[in-house]
């Protein structure tokens, strides 16, 4: 009897400390599905009528905006879980009136690894009210078997500033090439978002318009680059790098030296793999600016 006694007591403490540790275990594992979008504030829900799942679009400002927008999806079920298995594709449109509509160049949504979040940036041609258009935004998602969508959902998408919040910046070009071939392309400035005195990275996109709904990214061209302050005697800066492309973050990348803070003028050069410019042209003698070029004030 006194054996027996002692046998399930041992057997107690065996399984209650492989519980406990188990225990442990799965405390452990549930620590990164934490809220994936702490940190981030958030833009617009979308949810298709009837459907379990709500999309939430995230980012950084709480806001899109012209030019390079990052973005985030979160989606949720019913119980406000974080759904990390969920495959989601999008179509903006600006609708101009007169049956003028376009898109935009983007990327495709894709799973932000390690997190339930997905992410995206569109390079927005035009803001809300520009041309008195408006933006409207379709949204499919697939979450196992269930695939629900959204349509013409209106989006804001705000215009970009100086530092005065009422003369505009440019952050965006579209342009014809000049070499004959009547391309078109969108040039987009990516970085510097927190422009510094000294060197900055400087990043940008480029997109060729094939119509207006069709915009894939080019690699491979370089944009040549000469910062100058027109307030300033139009001076310039040392040791800035061109932008080429960077085959493993994909995007164009290089280096703008701000001497000083103020209002930069970032003149550029649009030329293809063979070298032949595209669009822009070089700041000298009484030429002040590039006709292509973006716009940094801080
Ligand atoms: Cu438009």
């Amino acid at each position: 009897m006194k054996i027996k006694n002692f046998t399930s007591v041992l057997l107690w403490a065996v399984i209650t400390s492989v519980a406990i540790a188990s225990c442990d275990k799965n405390n452990d594992e549930e620590q990164p599905s934490a809220d994936p979008t702490e940190g981030l504030a958030k833009i617009q829900e979308f949810s298709a009528p009837e459907s379990p799942y709500t999309v939430t679009l995230y980012n950084k400002t709480g806001r899109l905006q012209l030019g390079y927008t990052k973005v985030y999806f979160a989606v949720t079920d019913k119980d406000g879980k974080f759904i990390d298995n969920a495959t989601l594709s999008d179509f903006p449109e600006m609708d101009m009136g007169m049956n003028m509509k376009h898109s935009t160049p983007r990327s495709a949504i894709t799973k932000v690894e390690g997190k339930a979040l997905y992410e995206a940036y569109y390079a927005f041609l035009m803001y809300s009210g520009q041309g008195n258009g408006k933006w409207y935004y379709d949204l499919k998602y697939t979450v196992g078997n269930v695939t629900d969508s959204i349509s013409d959902a209106e989006i804001e998408v705000r215009n970009v500033f100086r530092p005065d919040d009422t003369t505009e910046r440019k952050v965006i070009q579209s342009v014809k090439a000049i070499d004959g071939s009547e391309k078109r392309y969108v040039v987009t400035l990516v970085e510097p978002q927190k422009p510094q005195v000294g060197a900055n990275e400087i990043t940008a996109y480029i997109h060729e318009r094939q119509d207006a709904n069709t915009y894939p990214a080019v690699e491979n061209f370089t944009l040549k680059l000469d910062p100058r302050m027109p307030g300033m005697e139009n001076h310039s800066s040392p040791n800035n790098v061109d932008l080429t492309w960077d085959a493993t973050k994909k995007i164009y990348k290089g280096t703008v030296n701000f001497s000083m803070t103020g209002y930069w003028k970032l003149n550029l050069i649009l030329k293809n793999q063979e070298g032949t410019t595209l669009y822009g042209n070089a700041v000298e003698g009484e030429t002040e600016a590039s006709s292509l070029f973006f716009e940094v004030e801080f």
